[in-house]
């Protein structure tokens, strides 16, 4: 899913732009006072309409978290202050209705008079209680406009069909495999919590769509080597991952022996107790067979049919079971 939150104003360009937008209405009236009357009116109506419908439009496009995947949840939770979050949002629920009230009010009060002096004053003051209460709101406006900044690049990523996550330590091949059971391109993005680049691909098998994601940074590691924030994200791929492909790179090319390789599929195995995982043998072009696992190469493609088939098999339960 992708966020897609607007930009979100601080007080101050919130103030500009609705007092701006009110300073050019004008309305005609019989006399000098009836003008001043109805000006006044259009203007705390524009004033109103263009801070409330702001606001409420900005608690709108938050996500409300407990109705998000629990992927979601987990890795928001990672990059922002959720409880932050659901408090700045209800500051902005109570500025917008204190100045809704305000402004009610004013254009009561200012329905009853007819005094331009008494009504110029009333609205000054309502302007000035507006602003205040917007000024009050502030920090968690900016707070708002980094959250929203750090939930639009998210990397888009599908909860609601089978996933199979690529495994296995740096330089087996895991980019390289993503990239030829892929149809079409993978996309590349940056998981907030990783500085390295993700593939997200994407396969069919009949009908069904299949997503198919790296995890460099995070899968690449035992759990002793990865930090908090890694731990984390490797705790909410465990609501994304429906199956694991762990790939081997026996020739040794990738600088990690043999051995550390199975102490680290062993490792992972661990970490996901309730998710299958396949294990797979890569670069079969320039290193012996492990006899134990299916060998592929992703270089010369060798065996990859075998791959898909086991792949398609597998999900095709995966669906099933999900449709039940
Ligand atoms: N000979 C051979 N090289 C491969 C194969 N798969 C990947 N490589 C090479 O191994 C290196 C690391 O591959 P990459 O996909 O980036 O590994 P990752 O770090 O696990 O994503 C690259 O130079 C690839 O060209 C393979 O099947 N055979
Ligand atoms: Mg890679």
């Amino acid at each position: 899913m992708e966020f897609r939150v607007t930009t979100v104003l601080s007080a101050d360009q919130l103030i500009d732009k609705a007092f701006l937008r009110a300073s050019k209405v004008s309305k005609s009236g019989k006399n000098h006072a009836e003008k001043v009357k109805n000006t006044t009116l259009a203007k705390l109506k524009s004033v109103s309409k263009a801070i409330e419908s702001t606001l409420k439009r900005y608690e709108k496009e938050f996500p409300s978290f407990e109705n998000l995947p629990p992927f979601y949840q987990e890795v928001i939770d990672i990059i922002l202050d959720t409880d932050r979050l659901k408090k700045s949002l209800g500051a902005l629920n109570w500025a917008r209705r204190r100045i809704k009230r305000v402004l009610m009010e004013t254009t009561r009060e200012v329905s009853k008079s007819s005094e331009p002096g008494k009504i110029d004053t009333s609205r000054k003051k309502a302007y000035a209680r507006t602003a205040s209460f917007l000024k009050q709101i502030n920090d968690d406006l900016v707070f708002l406009q980094e959250a929203r900044t750090k939930l639009n690049s998210l990397p888009d990523i599908r909860t609601d069909i089978p996933t199979a996550v690529i495994a296995g330590y740096p330089n087996v091949g895991k980019s390289m495999l993503v990239s030829k059971l892929s149809t079409g391109k993978p996309k590349v993005a940056v998981y907030p919590f990783t500085t390295q680049e993700v593939g997200i691909g994407h396969f069919m098998v009949d009908v069904y769509k299949c997503q198919l994601i790296d995890t460099p940074g995070l899968l690449d590691r035992t759990e002793e080597e990865r930090n908090v924030i890694e731990m984390q994200a490797v705790s909410a791929l465990k609501h994304l991952a429906n199956l694991i492909v762990f790939l081997f790179d026996p020739s040794g090319t990738c600088g990690y022996p043999l051995e550390d390789q199975k102490a680290l599929a062993d490792d992972i195995r661990k970490s996901f107790p309730d998710v299958e995982m396949i294990e797979v043998a890569n670069k079969s072009d320039i290193s012996n067979e492990m006899s134990d696992k299916l060998n592929v190469s992703a270089l010369t493609g060798e065996n990859l049919d075998l791959l898909e088939d086991m792949l398609a098999k597998k999900i095709k339960f995966i669906y099933k079971e999900m449709a039940e």
